[in-house]
């Protein structure tokens, strides 16, 4: 049986045009003007509706171990939750157990990802250097198709590495064709701040703030930058906050290093004051890095309106207020860090970049979906809409106003980081791979229907992507 789907607008990161579209055993397969349905075909109209490609999220902490509790969405809920949010694709971080190899890791993870409603890939996150993760990184591209890893530069005693070990590993990543992600805050600067903070009795949650100040950020993301230069590694800076940030990595563009940044949908729209909340309420904004001064926010939208930014992660990294961020109601040090980002960020990203002006629509799908399918050795089967592609595709009406609210949300949670904002647009159908996982906003696909992404190594990685 085919799929056609008629009358809508299509988008892509350089085009807008009106046109059909005919799907065929999960590919598209055809786009013209108007095609004349068959009888059994399965007829969908999208007039007065855009059709996007459906977005690729590489930044999901799902069924995460985390700062002695985990996240609140399993590949479940949180993919559930990320179709309703039109997103088709995720990369979720793996997490390491002490002593045990990236290989065996990775299998336990794929487990677990087993349980997918949409397609799913890993990054490797490396936390314990040792000669043999070395030896393990051609096998995890060659073999596995993971091609991607990611380091911490923060979190000590449980996820960051030295910069020792970070050149390690990255000039061996670059050897085999793997792109390196970056945590970059100063963990041990980080980790004097909160001692004195803690000390001197400043334990809510807006010290968290105060105790991640932009230049632990900005400090890390130069230094990462530069050993992934003496390296001659690929380097993406992941949830880049601020604008001292983002400065850094258009500097280690301009030099030639093969950098990339990515920013997260609070960051654009949310600010550090937030976490001053009374009531303990500024407990559900602590992440990492931390919100920041309003101030930034309009070097991040420029950012990604230039080329500087290349893609939009979620950071999707959910944790129950009742029972998770409770936990550091005394002490913000043992809050979670985290913020819900997957179900929402397609709405937010539309709501106050197209819709108010500060990015293009074709813009939005580079960053939200070809950015990420090209940069992650996905593309061109995934992010874009041509045929050949996957028929991963999200279906926007932009004429609909909606409110986002926590009552009809799928992330397993308490409460929505966007409580009571009304967006612009509203996603009535999301297809995967030609078939609807959404239908009228509500999600039908079922789970453990998603498929492993085994990607591509970053040696071909098309040179379209923004620099
Ligand atoms: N930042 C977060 O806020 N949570 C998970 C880890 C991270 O880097
Ligand atoms: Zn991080
Ligand atoms: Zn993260």
């Amino acid at each position: 049986m085919k799929t056609i789907i008629q009358n809508g607008t299509i988008v892509t990161a350089t085009d807008i045009y009106k046109a059909d579209l005919k799907i065929e055993q999960g590919a598209i397969t055809a786009i013209s003007n108007h095609f004349i349905p068959e009888k059994d075909d399965h007829v969908i109209d999208a007039s007065g509706q855009y059709i996007l490609p459906g977005g690729i999220d590489v930044h999901t902490h799902l069924a995460w171990p985390f700062q002695s509790t985990g996240t609140a969405d399993d590949f479940v809920t949180g993919t559930q939750a990320a179709a309703a949010g039109g997103i088709t694709s995720i990369i979720n971080f793996t997490n390491p157990k002490k002593g045990q190899t990236l290989l065996d890791n990775l299998q336990e993870w794929k487990k677990k990802g087993e349980s997918s409603l949409i397609d799913y890939g890993f990054h490797s996150i490396i936390s314990e250097y040792t000669d043999h993760v070395l030896e393990e990184l051609p096998i995890l591209a060659e073999r596995e198709g993971v091609t991607s890893i990611k380091l911490f530069m923060a979190y000590k005693g449980e996820l960051m590495v030295n910069d020792r070990e970070m050149y390690k590993i990255m000039k061996k990543a670059g050897e085999v064709g793997i792109i390196t992600s970056i945590h970059a805050e100063n963990g041990d600067l980080i980790d004097e701040l909160v001692e004195e903070s803690l000390a001197k009795g400043n334990t809510d949650p807006i010290f968290h703030a105060y105790t991640r100040p932009t230049i632990t950020e900005s400090e890390a993301t130069g230094r990462a930058l530069a050993i992934a230069e003496a390296a001659n590694a690929h380097v993406y800076i992941v949830h880049v906050s601020c604008a001292d940030a983002l400065e850094k990595v258009e500097r280690a563009k301009k030099r030639g290093v093969q950098a990339f940044a990515e920013t997260c949908p609070h960051y654009l729209v949310l600010d550090e004051s937030y976490l001053a909340l009374p009531d303990f309420e500024g407990g559900k904004y602590v992440c990492s890095p931390p919100l920041r001064e309003k101030w930034n926010q309009d070097h991040l939208w420029r950012g990604i309106s230039s080329g500087l930014v290349s893609t939009i992660g979620s950071d999707h990294c959910p944790f129950r207020f009742e029972g998770q961020k409770t936990l550091g109601r005394d002490n913000f040090a043992k809050i979670p860090n985290g913020c819900p980002g997957i179900e929402d960020m397609f709405s937010i990203l539309y709501h106050y970049g197209v819709q108010e002006g500060r990015i293009s629509l074709q813009k939005f799908v580079e960053v939200m979906s070809t950015g990420p399918a090209k940069l992650f050795g996905l593309y061109p089967k995934k992010g874009s809409i041509s045929v050949g592609f996957d028929a991963d595709l999200v279906l926007f009406n932009p004429k609909i106003r909606r409110e986002i609210t926590k009552v009809k949300q799928y992330q397993n949670l308490d409460y929505n980081l966007y409580e009571g904002t009304v967006v612009q647009g509203a996603i009535t159908r999301v297809l995967s791979r030609g078939e609807e996982i959404v239908r009228d906003g509500i999600v039908v696909g079922q789970k453990g229907r998603g498929q492993y992404l085994f990607r591509k190594k970053v040696a071909n990685i098309e040179k379209t992507v923004t620099s």
